[in-house]
């Protein structure tokens, strides 16, 4: 049995060695690793013993020989494979451990490039692919955190096949990111403008922006592969080109308009709704959501949950929108959409995403996307919300989750009569919603309100009484909730908890 060791990174690998040697394994090594091997009593091979040819190049080509390669690649469960190999004098290679040239941590060291370019490695990763290759028979280590367990697991008998196609998938994630990491770096010394750094990362770029959220940054678009739908693969059917914004927007609007199941309207502006109304059709959900607040709602972004007909594209072309975003068009709409050449339209596919990704100085954060039925809704007031309050606080803080916190929705008969947006503070998104509604004239008794994160003082409560609100919706759970509920019993205001909080930073 054979175990070939190459390794930069030295730490640790002694351990594993004397092991392989203890359970008869033949290591065979590179030049370095050798050494330190033999200096540490450890029987060594060296690679050119076996393969009768030294290291050459300053030691650019070490392990790269068919006499290496073909003892980790060989199927031993194909007759032709075994009969070459014994031909050729071939024995086959078990187990492989390697780390490679530290590239990534030369770059911080400021070298030339001709110094850099030497830790590229190029027969480590070689060894590390074939062996993660043949993972029917071949064990392959990359990560020192591994050498303990493959170390046990080897005296007990072996590694399952479960444990290599592991360790397989784990070889190629390292070379992946390796290579993503030194196209990186030199498209960075090269001022190379293309964002190659994406390939270290599951995104595939598909098309190039005019420019990114501002016209002095770069924009790209890119797919996720591990989604096969969403707003980055709908179909533009007509209008300016697409912005970065404007795929920001309608991938907004696009989710929030289908989360309800009656016929819906969201318009959106700088990723927050300005607009949100059920209906009986997509025209009066329209016609509600514009009049929440039709100021903002100009140059908007539209979404709808269900087919754009002809009238309905009659009613939209009299105003200025950026984009239409909807399921499905019918022909008669296109047609009258066309009059509008500029206006995009965007028949979306719907989407499928179960990880929210955002971006942060050196990495990523990652989370499941808010997705959640509120079976724990509970009345803490004696008022009862009625029915129609009932379904009034749903729609009311549906809404709240796609809106930047501070979020406070006031709504009213399926439409948002006054949003609060991206406030710092709860209770000025509170003001924010009851002026916008005051605004454009809507009495506001008897709308509801809710709030996407608990109400911390009671003074949302007053404020809230003082324009007729009769029930809120909010998570509950702040150290204050007793005096909360006692301002709505004061004021005779429904209160629900949902227990369950939508920010949205
Ligand atoms: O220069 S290489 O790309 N050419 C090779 O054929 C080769 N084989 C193994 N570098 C190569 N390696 C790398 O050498 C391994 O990935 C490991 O990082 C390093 C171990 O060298 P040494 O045993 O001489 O310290």
């Amino acid at each position: 049995m054979r175990a070939i060791i190459s390794v930069y990174h030295k730490e640790g690998v002694e351990e594993l060695a004397s092991v392989l040697v203890n359970l008869g394994y033949e290591i065979v090594s590179s030049g370095g690793t050798a050494q330190y091997l033999r200096e540490r009593r450890i029987p060594v091979t060296e690679v050119f013993e076996i393969t009768g040819f030294p290291e050459i190049l300053g030691g650019r080509v070490k392990t790269l020989h068919p006499a290496i390669h073909g003892g980790i690649l060989l199927r031993d469960w194909k007759e032709e494979d075994v009969k070459e190999a014994k031909s050729l004098g071939i024995k086959p290679i078990q187990v492989v451990v390697v780390n490679l040239y530290p590239f990534e941590e030369k770059v911080k060291e400021n070298l030339e490039e001709e110094d850099l370019i030497e830790f590229i490695d190029i027969g480590g990763p070689t060894l590390l692919r074939a062996a993660a290759k043949n993972f029917r028979r071949v064990v392959v280590v990359c990560d020192p955190k591994d050498y303990s367990w493959v170390a046990s697991k080897l005296k007990e008998g072996g590694l399952s096949l479960e444990d290599r196609r592991w360790l397989a998938l784990k070889a190629f994630h390292y070379t992946a990111y390796y290579d993503g990491v030194i196209s990186q770096k030199l498209a960075d010394m090269w001022g190379v403008e293309e964002p190659f750094e994406v390939s270290a990362f599951p995104l595939r770029i598909v098309g190039r922006l005019r420019y990114g959220e501002n016209p002095h940054q770069r924009g790209y678009l890119a797919e996720n592969p591990l989604e096969d739908l969403g707003i980055v693969r709908a179909r533009v059917l007509q209008g300016k080109e697409m912005s970065f914004n404007n795929y920001l927007d309608a991938d907004s609007a696009f989710r929030l308009v289908s989360e309800f199941t009656k016929p819906a309207c969201v318009i959106v502006k700088h990723t927050n709704p300005c607009g949100v109304a059920v209906g009986n059709d997509l025209i009066s959900a329209f016609e509600k959501a514009l009049s929440t607040d039709p100021q903002s709602a100009f140059g908007g972004i539209v979404a709808f949950n269900d087919t754009v007909k002809e009238k309905l594209a009659e009613v939209l072309v009299e105003r200025f929108f950026e984009v239409i975003v909807a399921p499905e068009f019918d022909d008669a709409a296109i047609r009258v959409l066309a009059r509008k050449k500029n206006l995009r339209v965007v028949q979306a596919l719907g989407f499928g995403s179960w990880w929210d990704i955002k971006k942060i100085s050196g990495g990523f954060l990652l989370q499941e996307e808010d997705r959640t039925d509120y079976q724990d809704w509970q009345v803490v007031t004696t008022r009862k919300p009625s029915y129609r309050e009932e379904e009034d606080l749903k729609f009311a803080f549906k809404i709240c989750k796609y809106i930047k916190s501070n979020a406070v929705v006031i709504a009213k008969d399926g439409m948002t009569l006054g949003i609060g947006s991206g406030n710092v503070s709860r209770v000025d998104s509170v003001r924010c919603a009851i002026e916008r509604a005051l605004r454009y004239g809507f009495d506001l008794k008897g709308a509801v309100l809710a709030s996407e994160a608990f109400l911390p003082f009671r003074d949302n409560v007053d404020i809230a009484a003082q324009v007729g609100i009769i029930a809120i919706v909010q998570p509950g759970g702040s150290v204050r909730d007793r005096e909360v509920i006692e301002a709505c019993e004061e004021k005779g205001i429904s209160m629900v908890f949902t227990k369950t909080r939508h920010f949205r930073h």
